[in-house]
């Protein structure tokens, strides 16, 4: 996959429309457009890495500064008293299906079964 082919490449460069959330230098926090919780933001590095593995190895400051955005959007969103989770698909088997590493945050609902 080319970059120019990856979704959350092109609404990092504004290609596509996404309703952003938080933004700081190097991430990028928008609304995810099927939500599963009334909470639910995906929180991503701007520059492409397939998956969270790939980038906590290459940049581990990187995906420092994603858990660091994940937790701003939480506080925002007035979900941190309550509980949130965060989760990060990694690989087609457990349903990744955007291949540019992305933490969905979720919250504002009760979550004892599976969710995401
Ligand atoms: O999650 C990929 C997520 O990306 C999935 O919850 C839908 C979301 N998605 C797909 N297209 C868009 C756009 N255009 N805006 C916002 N959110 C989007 P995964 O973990 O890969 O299954």
């Amino acid at each position: 996959m080319t970059i120019a082919d990856c979704l959350f490449c092109r609404i990092v460069a504004g290609e596509i429309p996404a309703t952003v959330v938080a933004e700081t230098e190097r991430t990028l926090a928008f609304r995810d457009i099927a939500p599963k919780a009334p909470t639910h933001v995906l929180v991503i590095p701007k520059e492409h890495y397939a998956d969270v593995a790939s980038l906590a190895t290459a940049d581990p400051g990187l995906a420092g500064e994603v858990l660091g955005t994940v937790a701003d959007v939480a506080t925002a969103e007035g979900v941190v008293g309550e509980g949130f989770r965060v989760i990060f698909n990694t690989g087609a088997s457990v349903g990744q299906t955007v291949f540019h590493a992305h933490a969905h945050v979720l919250g504002g609902v009760d979550m004892d079964g599976d969710l995401t």
